[in-house]
């Protein structure tokens, strides 16, 4: 069986975004592969993070996971900071990457190129230490949204340049997207990604929003005055967007669900992707209510680490036995 391992940074509350073009998949893989899925408490605190805030969405993130339909008797779910070769690994390959290389990811430029204050040394290397979360477990597969493909390249590239200079010792692995939903996009500004960090929070739908307040943001999704529903990205790209919601949700195909809205506008289409957004959060609220106060989360955590930890540490030490820094 293949290897598949992902992350999920909840530096917020996880959304609509966060659930079509990752959560929602994993769930259908783990089935067909031995999954491994992460919550990526490290890669959190690149940025400040309010700590009660931090550990309240570390919590919502994983009682989300299992609301969505994750099985801890199917697949491994831990905390990436319960298994410290996370770090040590990620050290070691920092010390295999170049400055050029990781000046270049874009996640990286956008951030940098906004001009905050206090962009810390972790924004910068941080795709060191996902590569390590990826390598340590010879994942064949890693399903990510379109932004982090760059991310899951430079991994490959680490794994061969490793492999290369000290012989064969991890998988390369290979990123994969959602063909539909790999990029939702803001409701209010469509030509964003949707994401946490949305400013005006209309754009964002998130999994544990009212859901009359979910059902408004959709009805007042920004669209265009072509006045015809087609799936043209460019010229539509708010209506593309509501199009790739329903399809994602619904599993209909765009091209169906564009013919069936030919004499239709855009106000029953809203209507639709309401629906079937509503009806998605009510179904993961109710089990996350039912899950979020249980020991389950404590439990399964526990197990996670488990496996996780055994895996790692066997691949740690194989990477320092080759590197030369164990000396026994
Ligand atoms: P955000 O921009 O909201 O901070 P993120 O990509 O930085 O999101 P995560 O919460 O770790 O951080 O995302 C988890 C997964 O969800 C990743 O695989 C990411 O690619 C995917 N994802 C995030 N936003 C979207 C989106 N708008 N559409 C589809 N997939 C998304
Ligand atoms: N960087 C990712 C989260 C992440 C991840 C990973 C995804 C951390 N480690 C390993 C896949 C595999 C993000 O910001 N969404």
């Amino acid at each position: 069986m293949k290897r598949m391992l992902s992350g999920i940074k909840p530096t917020g509350q996880m959304h609509l975004g966060n659930y079509i073009g990752a959560l929602r998949n994993f769930v259908n893989y783990q089935d067909d592969y031995q999954l491994f899925v992460f919550i990526a408490n490290l890669h959190c605190v690149t940025v400040y993070q309010q700590p009660a805030q931090l550990r309240k969405n570390l919590k919502d993130a994983i009682a989300l996971y299992l609301a969505c339909g994750l099985d801890p008797d199917k697949c491994t779910i831990f905390l990436q900071s319960d298994v410290f070769a996370h770090a040590q690994l990620g050290w070691l390959l920092t010390c295999q990457s170049y400055m050029g290389e990781l000046s270049r990811m874009t996640q990286f430029k956008e951030k940098s190129q906004k001009k905050e204050d206090g962009i810390t040394a972790g924004i910068f290397t941080y795709p060191c230490l996902m590569a390590a979360d990826i390598l340590l477990y010879d994942a064949d597969i890693v399903p990510v949204g379109q932004d982090q493909k760059q991310h899951v390249e430079l991994a490959r590239n680490l794994a061969e340049r490793f492999n290369n200079r000290y012989s064969d010792t991890f998988i390369v692995p290979e990123p994969v997207s959602p063909k539909v939903g790999s990029r939702i996009m803001s409701l209010s500004d469509p030509s964003k990604k949707m994401s946490k960090s949305d400013e005006t929070n209309k754009g964002c739908i998130y999994l544990l929003d009212d859901l009359n307040v979910a059902r408004k943001k959709i009805t007042s999704a920004v669209t265009d005055m072509v006045g015809k529903v087609n799936y043209d990205k460019i010229n539509q790209p708010g209506i593309s967007n509501l199009l790739e919601i329903l399809s994602a949700l619904t599993n209909e195909s765009i091209d169906s669900i564009v013919n069936r809205y030919q004499d239709k506008g855009y106000g029953q289409l809203k209507g639709e992707v309401a629906d079937a957004v509503c009806q998605c959060l009510a179904t993961i609220q109710d089990k996350y209510h039912q899950i979020v106060d249980s020991d389950i989360i404590e439990s399964t955590l526990k197990k996670g680490a488990e496996v996780a930890n055994k895996i790692a540490y066997k691949k740690l030490k194989k990477v320092q036995k080759k590197m030369g820094i164990d000396i026994f």
